[in-house]
């Protein structure tokens, strides 16, 4: 098994030579799909610290979206062990966005690469979308979800706005809405009107997988 412990630090210290060689010696040790969770979970660990080294000055934006990529290529590379497989066909269209008003993109980008490594196809609108984006891309695409990324307080009236807009559409009763980002809660989920929320994009994959039906 990894060395969690040792992966969260390189991750957190941008070392992608080690990150690699450790994660390499990980898939040559014949794991397991918990062994893999918690190394996604190690990987997480550590692009929080990129993030709080960020805010204290030491990185750059360009670090977090380099630890962001470091993270999109374990998934590629975990992809296998990770227990979701589609048999080929995509389970499922998803609706993806950060709402408007709010550009924050990397954890939003994490949570599609997850998406797709569980055979979702994602429609990613982008970032700042205003509600209608999101209503015109659900219609039009005949979406089973709808996933609203925001990592500002601003963030919350917009995603509620966005659910309402769902709702003028006509779409809401078909879609399930999950919100994302460092700022959501419960609290926020009841009042946006959204179906669930999730800070972990792993986790909020499973519950993706469970709506649409999709076997493990
Ligand atoms: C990087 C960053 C930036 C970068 C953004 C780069 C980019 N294009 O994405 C830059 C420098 C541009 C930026 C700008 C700003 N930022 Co900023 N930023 C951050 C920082 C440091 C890290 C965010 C990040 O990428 N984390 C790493 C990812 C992986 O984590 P994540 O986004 O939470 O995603 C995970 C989960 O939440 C989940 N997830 C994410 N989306 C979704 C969606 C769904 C549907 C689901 C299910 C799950 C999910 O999956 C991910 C992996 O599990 C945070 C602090 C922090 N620690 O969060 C501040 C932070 C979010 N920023 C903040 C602020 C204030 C701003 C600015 C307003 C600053 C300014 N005065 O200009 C602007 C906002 C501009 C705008 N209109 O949006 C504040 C927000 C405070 C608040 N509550 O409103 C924070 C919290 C910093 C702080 N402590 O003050 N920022």
């Amino acid at each position: 098994m990894i060395d969690t412990e040792a992966l969260r630090n390189s991750v957190g210290e941008l070392e992608e030579e080690r990150v690699d060689a450790l994660l390499d010696a990980f898939l040559a040790s014949s794991p397991t799909e918990e062994d893999a969770r918690a190394v996604l979970a190690a990987y997480q660990a550590g692009t929080d610290l990129v993030g709080e080294r960020f805010e204290q000055g030491r990185y750059f934006v360009g670090d977090l979206v380099f630890a962001g990529s470091m993270f999109a290529a374990a998934v590629e590379k975990l992809k296998p062990l990770l227990g979701f497989s589609g048999g080929g066909h995509t389970v499922g269209t998803v609706i993806l966005g950060t709402v408007e008003g709010d550009i924050h993109f990397i954890g939003k980008n994490l949570f599609k690469t997850m998406l797709e490594a569980a055979s979702f196809r994602v429609i990613d609108i982008g970032i700042d979308q205003p509600p209608q984006a999101f209503a015109d891309a659900a219609v039009r695409y005949d979406a089973d979800i709808v996933g609203l990324s925001g990592l500002l307080t601003t963030a919350v009236d917009s995603m509620r706005e966005t659910v309402e807009a769902l709702k003028t559409a006509g779409v809401r009763r078909k879609v399930k809405v999950i919100i994302g980002g460092s700022i959501v809660t419960g609290d926020i989920c009841i009042y946006s009107g959204a179906d669930d929320w999730c800070r972990n994009a792993y986790e909020a994959v499973g519950k993706c997988r469970d709506w649409v039906g999709a076997a493990r």
